[in-house]
């Protein structure tokens, strides 16, 4: 799917501000409250996760449904002769749209573009478009809702009635809402649909590097058969490096500049199809797993960086662009130059910023929870009961290739994607895991113009390579391990043998393997002589204790931190006022080991470390 922009013959027109609010309180749809202008309204910014933007634990921790409210009006002359679109970046996690009282779209997860053409349904003059948004989570949504809370709401579980609320099966706070930008753009009536960019570079080692690079358009329309198509590349000076003609073709480009990790370059892809005219950023660059190395452009590739999260305050989950680039500024400073979208696939501007600065991006799906060994999802009945029962377990597989679908149409032609993930932590370990994964596997690399490498983020509890069967579908191996925290802190020895034995066994594959998380929970500001856990200290230990042992295997591909920032959670005991493992802090202030990976990440080359 194509990200809205002002083109020569496409106008967008951007519908963020301030929107009307209500809760819904039960009698929302039966009172059809999108018919007529919301009663009592409160006023909500666009985009932005509601929960944090006004107070009090009800309004927080709302289960279920919210209405927004607006008008929108569009010019009689474009409605006439364009195809008109509305884009929704991101509604968490089940939208409804009514237009005058009618619905004309539904559509579930919260991660991921859609849109519904407007003409034919919009009139003249003002049009009342409410967009009700529901945020309940369950065994049939990605990410996981699961039957109790993970982080522990008490001892020894619910004590009397709870009110209905969700139980994430994931650590991280269920912000909902309009997250990302609602748009109105308009097309010619024959459009480009889509565009798949594919190049062959024969050597990116070659003192000149040449390349061909594929395309594929999609058109669509009344005149979509007949229309004349053309693809222009151009440089960055502006000046055009190759042309071709057809809706499929190849274009062959000479003495190219190769994107790089943090040296990004990116040509501009002009397509034209008939009147319609759409431009992509696009950066030529090749990924190859080849043995033990991940390579970028022919050389080993070493993964510095962090998984992170959309999380701001009080945007909550909502876009935020100046923290998009401040955080880069900071990653940069840092020295990483990699980062994981975890647990989700992050904003459209976001990776765009990514291809702009040249960081290496590890893509996520929605796919966290797919494990009810986590939680209070594992009992039914008081029986335990695994991920893929048939009955009882989760019914996420068709949900679950929809968004491998919809993330690899969307982000496909980004030069900064160099791996697919398919889902953090699921129950990759247990009876049914293969039958689940191999298909979505499969489906990725289908439908990935790149055929990318792809990969599952494997938690400690699946074990080693004979029992998680990401050993065998991945391509390369992803391990978040919690050794000297979860997993024997606050010894910081003990636990280093077990993750160097560990590692031998991932060894033996023959794969590389990036460790996607590793982390401690750590209170900025806390400190002591003797490093005991939650203080800066302790974290700088940590991290020292488990660099030493990846540092011991050529074979481990990169590191990722847990967590870029501090972060937002649901309430439990085991967090305080959220998860704290951020080298920063969640209003992005460094702790000790923020200064610790500053020095070693600085030291670190991108390509052959080891
Ligand atoms: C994990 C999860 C991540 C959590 C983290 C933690 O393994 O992938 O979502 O936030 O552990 O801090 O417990």
């Amino acid at each position: 799917m194509l990200y809205p922009i002002l083109t020569s013959s496409r106008l967008v027109s951007d519908l963020s501000g301030i929107w009307a609010f209500k809760l819904d309180n039960g009698n929302g749809f039966d009172e059809k409250w999108y018919a007529a202008p919301l009663e009592d309204a409160e006023t909500m910014p666009v985009p932005a996760s509601y929960n944090d933007i006004k107070d009090g634990i009800d309004f927080r921790d709302h289960y279920g449904w919210v209405f927004y409210q607006r008008t929108i009006a569009v010019p009689a002359y474009i409605r006439e002769n364009q195809r008109v679109v509305m884009r929704c970046d991101a509604v968490s996690h089940h939208a409804k749209i009514y237009l005058n009282g009618e619905m004309i779209c539904e559509h579930f997860g919260g991660f991921l573009p859609f849109e519904v053409e407007l003409n034919g349904v919009l009139k003249d003059g003002d049009n009342l478009l409410t967009i009700a948004v529901d945020n309940v989570i369950d065994y049939t949504t990605l990410p996981v809702g699961g039957k109790g809370n993970m982080l522990g709401g008490g001892i020894g579980g619910p004590v009397g009635n709870q009110k209905p609320q969700n139980y994430p099966n994931f650590d991280f706070f269920n912000y909902c809402g309009i997250n990302r930008p609602v748009r109105i753009y308009t097309t010619p009536k024959t459009y480009i649909a889509d565009v798949s960019l594919k190049s062959d570079v024969a050597d990116p080692l070659a003192a000149q590097v040449d390349a061909v690079v594929n395309y594929c358009i999609e058109a669509a329309g009344p005149d979509a058969a007949a229309a004349e198509a053309k693809v222009e590349i151009f440089d960055k000076t502006g000046k055009k490096v190759g042309e071709g003609s057809g809706l499929k073709g190849a274009i062959e480009l000479k003495d190219i500049t190769l994107w790089q990790p943090l040296k990004s370059y990116l040509y501009c892809v002009r397509v034209t199809v008939g009147e319609d005219v759409y431009e992509l950023p696009y950066g030529i660059r090749t990924v190859k797993v080849d043995g033990i190395h991940f390579l970028i452009n022919g050389r080993p590739f070493y993964f510095k960086g962090y998984g992170k999260h959309e999380d701001t305050f009080p945007n909550g989950r909502g876009m935020n662009m100046a923290m998009y680039v401040k955080d880069m500024s900071l990653m940069k400073w840092q020295g990483a130059n990699s980062f994981r979208c975890s647990h989700y696939p992050y904003s459209e501007e976001m990776m765009r910023l990514a291809d702009e600065e040249g960081f290496v991006v590890i893509d996520e799906t929605t796919a966290v929870g797919v494990n009810l060994d986590f939680g209070g999802g594992a009992n039914f009945n008081g029986q335990k009961v695994h991920t893929f029962d048939k009955e009882h377990g989760v019914k996420t597989f068709e949900h679950h290739k929809d968004v491998i679908r919809d993330l690899i149409s969307r982000d496909k032609n980004y030069a900064c994607v160099v791996m697919w993930n398919i889902a953090n932590e699921p129950d990759s370990y247990s009876e049914g895991a293969y039958e689940y994964f191999k298909p979505l596997y499969d489906l990725a690399h289908e439908l990935d113009p790149e055929n990318r490498p792809c990969t599952l983020t494997s938690v400690q509890m699946a074990g080693g390579p004979d029992s998680d069967k990401s050993a065998i579908l991945s391509d390369v191996i992803c391990l978040n391990r919690y050794y000297g925290w979860y997993f024997g802190g606050p010894d910081l020895v003990g636990p280093m043998d077990v993750l160097r034995k560990e590692l031998k066994e991932w060894e033996k594959l023959g794969k590389p393997l990036v460790i996607t998380e590793y982390g401690a929970d750590t209170v900025l500001g806390f400190h002591d002589v003797t490093p005991v856990m939650y203080t800066e200290e302790y974290q700088v230990d940590y991290y020292k204790a488990n660099n030493a042992v990846l540092d011991e295997f050529k074979f481990v591909a990169g590191e990722q931190v847990w967590n870029f920032a501090d972060f937002a959670t649901s309430q439990g005991m085991l967090r305080v006022q959220g998860n704290k493992k951020g080298l920063f802090s969640r209003d992005r202030k460094p702790k000790l080991a923020a200064h610790y990976f500053h020095d070693r990440w600085n030291s670190i080359p991108d390509f052959d470390y080891k």
